[in-house]
């Protein structure tokens, strides 16, 4: 397989690579691209040196299919003149997302809905990744009404700069402001930009994304999303009213038996989901799983996942090998 990797130099891409050597996908051909400023600089791959090549090389060297972390406008440009030479491009920004005629996809939900014609694929925004892959058993079994959601963001879905913020601050230093606050000693209710109705576009995400994923445009949506100064992955807080009741046991049974979720929930010995433990890792974790006893037919969920592999490079992976098992490229 001819493998592109755009934004092979960013955090998410390089998370892509090691991902890629870590389920040994069968790369016959690693076509690592970036910015014009990177390009003839190295990468290192299981060993071997590549070089960095520019978007119109990859274009010209046709690969197989073309992993994209590198932002909305470059894939908005870039991924129609991959797909135009037969490149299946699996994009891990918002661009295509909401598109009606593109697939948003979450391999364990609707991986099967993609065909040979599909040649721009979506990768979700991680934090409705993680949440999807634990309500979607649910949803199917007792039918989600309506969900309120509160996140609690890792520094690193901000990217490079707020990291190094952070880090900086941890040790008393003053460093660029990818933030308009300070961030360690904060819980910033402000992810990604705010739009007319006050709400941010990360909220605006879980809300659209969920219901396109889930295939229901029924659902009623709230969310909060808010950074916090952690950098191994995202929790949620998530309220679930089912139109049905459900019998908890048989929840938790549910979520254990569902491919790529953890279930995490021993309060006896404090055993819960947390980032520290996610980082690093490819499963969902959810815990805090108890009935909200304020309303009829509702549950409590808390759900924690690496922001950067499920919610990113391994979700985007999994499509590509969804591709390569079901030859669809
Ligand atoms: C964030 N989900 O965490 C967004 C983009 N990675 O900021």
């Amino acid at each position: 397989m001819r493998i592109a990797v755009v934004g092979a130099t960013g955090m998410v891409g390089n998370v892509m690579l090691q991902v890629l050597k870590e389920r040994d996908f069968t790369i016959t051909e690693l076509i690592p691209v970036a910015s014009e400023r990177s390009v003839g600089k190295e990468i290192i791959y299981d060993g071997k040196s590549y070089t960095i090549v520019s978007m119109q090389n990859a274009v010209d060297m046709k690969p197989d299919v073309a992993l994209f972390s590198a932002g909305g406008g470059t894939s908005l440009e870039w991924a129609p003149k991959f797909a135009e030479v037969g490149t299946t491009v699996i994009d891990n920004s918002s661009a295509w997302r909401m598109h009606p005629e593109k697939k948003l996809v979450v391999p364990e939900i609707n991986a099967n809905a993609l065909s040979k014609t599909d040649k721009i694929i979506a990768n979700p925004n991680c934090s409705t990744i993680q949440m999807v892959v634990a309500l979607a058993p649910l949803h199917k079994k007792y039918t989600i009404k309506r969900l309120v959601i509160s996140t609690y963001q890792s520094i690193t879905g901000t990217g490079v700069k707020a990291v190094r913020q952070l880090a900086s601050e941890f040790v008393g230093e003053t460093a660029d402001m990818a933030y308009p606050h300070q961030i360690h000693k904060n819980a910033i209710p402000h992810c990604d930009v705010f739009e007319e109705d006050g709400y941010t576009k990360e909220e605006l995400k879980l809300v659209r994304e969920t219901r396109k994923i889930l295939g229901d445009d029924s659902i009623a949506i709230t969310a909060t999303a808010v950074r916090i100064p952690v950098v191994g992955g995202h929790s949620e807080s998530v309220n679930i009213e089912f139109e049905n009741d459900f019998d908890l046991k048989e929840v938790k049974q549910l979520l254990s038996e569902t491919d790529g979720v953890t279930v995490q929930d021993d309060i006896e010995n404090n055993n819960y989901p947390m980032p520290f433990y996610s980082e690093g890792k490819d499963d969902v974790f959810v815990g805090r799983i108890r009935r909200d006893l304020s309303q009829e037919n509702s549950l409590n969920l808390w759900i924690v996942s690496d922001n950067l592999r499920k919610g990113a490079a391994t979700n985007t992976v999994q499509i590509a090998e969804y591709l390569v098992d079901h030859n669809l490229v």
